[in-house]
């Protein structure tokens, strides 16, 4: 199927402002949806959205924002992406859903062939497909475990892996993700990241000495137990912090070294996001494992788990399912996904984006006493708030800036341990004049944000 003849966008690829952000329409919504939706949801934007494409999303009130979070890394490919809505709706016309354990359909076969083509590692390989992130991170374990007949699992500071129960015990931070949910399950051991920009001893030593850290861990706990070995190679929840040069190879070496399954988690780094379709090709890792999920399903659900033959298929059949898992229209929504990234136009826009990104945000690091760091990969770029010399977090800076961008009609997101971090996550078909407009709008929100913390600590 040809379904890539360029469309003209049909929403006006500019920012606009025609009330306040949120606005009458969005207050009423959101005062309704607090009456019905549990309050345990959070909301970045209280603003409900009417359409998206390309760089914009138009609210409720005519309002036109800049989108720099694709849904957090999501639709990559646009939120109206034409080859995913012409095979989304080719297939919704023939049938939604039979259940991939029940009876087949060939878009399931079709993903995961893409999947073993595409993915790191020169070995042969088998795909599972699900629907959520964590469910298939859930599933690498389950399949290491299987095939190890070990039980233990390492992960790092800063990781984020999910909301289930395991996953939340390999993700790292308490508050928001996993206060009040405990008891976790067991035999999940955490190790040092090779954070450069906040290692201790200086960026030059974090690689040796996060790869000490995790000798020592696997000689006291038994590195033989260990089932599984999971890292991000960009971390993204825990504030898109590059691993130090070498860290991610030296991690895979332990791994083989001690026959642990290498699980890379391509989960928000992946598909396109950083320039190259799996953020691993960057240190040149290969995971044993690479579980995927967000920007493969274009918007629809989907996740995948890819990985060596003989560790795929170690689990005994009927092991691995779920009702939803690899959904049809899902599927489908994958192989316009594929298509649109085929012609290496989308690889090339991140990278675009990540230089215009650079030459407006670098600039920062010179002009304001708080911007300590730009880092990131192509699409999947940051800034760290922190002071000067003892690198003290400034979360409230991050908020405020956030805060400043929405009111301007640019969506952004904060992440990070310390919440001090403000991440771009703009879909790869925004158009530069745009991203330039959100990247400004950006840069004056900062400097507003520094002026008004200096003259609230300033006594007059
Ligand atoms: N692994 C690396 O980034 C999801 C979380 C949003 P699910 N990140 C966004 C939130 O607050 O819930 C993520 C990730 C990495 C796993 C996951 C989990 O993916 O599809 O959200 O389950």
């Amino acid at each position: 199927m040809n379904t890539t003849q360029p469309k003209s966008p049909q929403l006006e690829q500019t920012r606009l402002l025609r009330t306040a952000v949120p606005g009458p329409t969005s207050v009423a919504l959101h005062a309704e949806r607090m009456q019905q939706v549990t309050t345990g949801f959070g909301v970045a934007l209280p603003v409900f959205i009417e359409r998206a494409e390309g760089g914009i999303l138009q609210d409720v009130d005519g309002n036109r924002i800049i989108d720099l979070v694709s849904g957090i890394a999501v639709t990559s490919v646009g939120a109206s992406n034409p080859a995913v809505q012409a095979r989304v709706a080719e297939q919704l016309s023939r049938f939604t859903h039979t259940c991939f354990m029940v009876t087949e359909y060939v878009g399931f076969t079709e993903v995961c062939a893409w999947l073993n083509a595409h993915t790191p590692g020169d070995f042969d390989k088998r795909t599972a497909l699900f629907s959520t992130g964590a469910e298939a991170v859930e599933n690498a374990i389950k399949i290491a475990r299987s095939a190890t007949g070990r039980s233990k699992v390492l992960v790092f500071d800063d990781a984020y892996h999910g909301r289930s129960l395991l996953t939340m015990a390999m993700t790292a931070k308490e508050n928001p993700y996993k206060k009040g949910f405990g008891p976790f399950p067991s035999e999940v051991y955490r190790a040092p990241m090779a954070a450069p920009f906040r290692w201790p001893s200086g960026a030059q030593n974090a690689t040796a000495e996060a790869l000490a850290a995790v000798e020592t861990l696997l000689a006291e706990r038994g590195a033989h137990t260990f089932a599984a070995m999971v890292v991000e190679p960009i971390q993204g929840e825990g504030g898109f912090i590059v691993p130090a040069p070498g860290f991610l190879q030296g991690l895979q070496q332990l791994a083989a070294r001690h026959g642990i399954v290498f699980v890379v988690d391509e989960i928000q780094a992946g598909m396109g996001r950083t320039g190259r379709l799996f953020a691993s090709e960057h240190e040149g890792i290969v995971g044993d494992i690479t579980v995927t999920a967000k920007a493969i399903g274009g918007g629809l659900p989907l996740s995948a788990v890819t990985g060596r033959t003989e560790l795929m298929n170690a689990v005994h059949t009927g092991g691995l399912g779920g009702t939803y898992a690899g959904n049809p229209l899902a599927c489908a929504a994958a192989l316009g996904v594929f298509e649109a990234f085929e012609d290496g136009t989308l690889l090339a826009n991140a990278r675009l984006i990540e230089t215009t990104a650079r030459r407006m945000l670098e600039p920062l690091l010179e002009q304001t006493a708080t911007v300590a760091d730009v880092r990131g990969h192509g699409a999947m770029i940051a800034i760290e708030f922190a002071d000067r010399g003892t690198l003290a977090p400034r979360a409230d800076l991050a908020k405020e800036v956030v805060a400043r961008c929405h009111e301007q009609g640019v969506l952004v997101l904060a992440c990070g341990t310390h919440g001090n971090v403000i991440r771009l996550l703009p879909p790869l078909v925004i158009g530069l004049d745009l991203l330039e407009d959100g990247l400004g709008v950006l840069c004056a929100a900062v400097a507003q944000a520094e002026a008004f913390a200096l003259s609230e600590t300033v006594p007059a």
